[in-house]
């Protein structure tokens, strides 16, 4: 087993791993930039690392500051989290070339499943469903059209380089096509530097189910249930639950052997999910998998009584799961719900800042994945996470009910937080029964905003406004050096832009 690991990360998941270090007897060596001089996470390492200025892209991102922190410490091992450079198949080989063990997987599965059409044919060489398209990029808008009309309308153009929502494109009739073509492909160059497009039938009002996998060295791979996660907005995931409302045991065992079997196609090891789309008559369909530990794994965690970053270690170490497929069962219903310093009372504007009163979640039935505490400001630079509020309860009503028992104790000050949006979610009848799909965000919103009118809770003040257009500022500048464009980002902007417009 190793005795020292580095931690490539910050925040909730930075401190969340090196807890996993210390349960095993391994010290754990954390990174900072500049901003982070203060965290949380730096205080929980028993040694941190300064690796450069704020940015990401002059910190957390760069390869070689990273490897040499970690030759520097005398780590063994390197976890990268989630995020940063943790589906970086480059920096996963330029660890194991430096000698060190990458906690996760082998670059090669990483590679294969960054590739959309290339993870859809492997998932259909191992027999699992997938939505109706092509498998490898279209040479042209004739062959869209021509594909279109075999798997009918609607359907969706995506970038094959792409994922987790963006370039991504519904097309609803043949003479939409050829013009979508031709942009999908031209932001899909601009934003991935490759322009590979492939098309799928769109599924209508489908959920994001998704599956929990761990294999080892030595051809284990084991799934640990699903996980529900339909609450999004742009894209991000705001609220994730272990079990699915709508996945029983049948069904689970169904999707949880195609991902298995995805998994084995591709030679993969250490933690990864495999994401489903599931339709109202609870068809699921293969999306995509991601090669990494997920923000949402607590819930998985609270209902199979596993602890997966354990897991990730003791494999990278070389060592079998502590598990096999018979051994897993799940106890109750666990949600988790992402508090953001973001200010839900008015269209999530970032709200950084310093916390000047914390009341932490607690009591029976509750896990509280933190990277923030009281005193400590929350910086500009970075994802606006700064808890993770899971709760517990043996059935599915008990978890809601005690959700909205913690969400009423929780309090935060000096920063605005995402914690009312998450009391409105928990009193919606539609929640309650589980019924929804992958637009009831954005619906719910619509909803409420008609009722509620912005700012109403309180008043945004000209330094609230430079703080938010600074924080805006930043995250559209790192989102230009990542991904060389983010149109959420830019999109926010102007309607930052617009709102001051309209207050003058
Ligand atoms: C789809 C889809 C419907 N049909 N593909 C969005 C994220 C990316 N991973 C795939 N996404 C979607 N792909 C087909 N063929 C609908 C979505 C989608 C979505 C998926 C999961 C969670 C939220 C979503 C919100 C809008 C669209």
């Amino acid at each position: 087993m190793f005795k020292k690991i580095l931690i490539a990360n910050r925040g909730e998941i930075a401190v969340r791993i090196a807890r996993a270090c210390r349960e095993l007897g391994i010290s754990p060596v954390a990174v900072y930039s500049d901003a982070d001089r203060a965290s949380l996470h730096v205080r929980v390492a028993d040694q941190a690392i300064h690796i450069g200025p704020s940015p990401s892209s002059e910190s957390y991102l760069v390869i070689d500051k990273i490897i040499g922190a970690a030759k520097k410490s005398g780590a063994e091992a390197i976890h990268p989290g989630y995020g940063f450079l943790s589906e970086n198949a480059e920096f996963a080989e330029a660890v194991e070339r430096s000698g060190l063990a990458f906690i996760g997987p082998p670059a090669s599965a990483m590679k294969l499943m960054s590739s959309k059409t290339n993870a859809r044919q492997t998932a259909r060489a191992a027999g699992a469903p997938l939505v109706p398209g092509t498998v490898s990029p279209l040479a042209s808008a004739a062959e869209a059209e021509q594909v279109a009309g075999e798997v009918g309308y609607p359907v969706m153009l995506k970038a094959a380089s792409g994922g987790g929502g963006k370039g991504m494109r519904v097309v609803r009739s043949p003479n939409e096509m050829a013009s979508a073509f031709l942009l999908t492909q031209s932001e899909a160059a601009s934003s991935f530097g490759d322009p590979a497009v492939y098309i799928e039938k769109y599924i209508e009002s489908p959920r994001h189910i998704e599956i929990q996998l761990i294999g080892d060295r030595f051809g284990n791979i084991v799934y640990l249930g699903e996980r529900e996660c339909s609450l999004q907005r742009r894209h991000q995931k705001v609220l994730e639950e272990c079990p699915s409302p709508v996945v029983g045991d049948e069904l689970r065992r169904r999707m949880g052997e195609s991902a298995v079997s995805i998994a084995r196609a591709a030679g993969y090891q250490n933690a990864g999910t495999i994401e489903f789309l599931v339709d109202p008559d609870r068809n699921f369909y293969f999306l995509e998998m991601n090669t990494r530990l997920q923000v949402e794994h607590p819930v998985t965690e609270l209902v199979t009584g596993r602890d997966l970053v354990h897991e990730q270690i003791r494999v990278a170490a070389g060592e079998p799961l502590s598990f096999l497929q018979q051994d897993i069962s799940m106890r109750g219903a666990a949600i988790e719900c992402r508090i953001y310093a973001e200010d839900s009372e008015n269209d999530f504007l970032p709200s950084p800042g310093r916390i000047t009163r914390l009341m932490p979640p607690a009591g029976p039935g509750v896990r509280y994945d933190s990277g923030s505490y009281l005193g400590w400001e929350v910086p500009i630079y970075y994802d606006a996470l700064v808890a993770k509020l899971c709760v517990w309860a043996e059935t599915r009503e008990g978890a809601i009910n005690r959700l909205e028992r913690v969400l009423g104790e929780y309090a935060v000050e000096g920063v605005r937080t995402t914690i009312p949006f998450f009391r409105a979610v928990v009193q919606n009848e539609e929640f309650r029964r589980g019924e929804f799909d992958t637009g009831f965000i954005d619906r719910f919103l619509k909803g409420r905003a008609n009722e509620t009118p912005p700012d109403a809770g309180q008043e945004t003040t000209l330094e609230d406004m430079a703080v938010i257009a600074s924080a805006l500022h930043v995250r559209a500048s790192a989102a230009r050096v990542q991904e060389s464009r983010s149109p959420s980002a830019t999109e926010s902007r102007w309607k930052l832009h617009g709102r001051l417009a309209q207050r003058r």
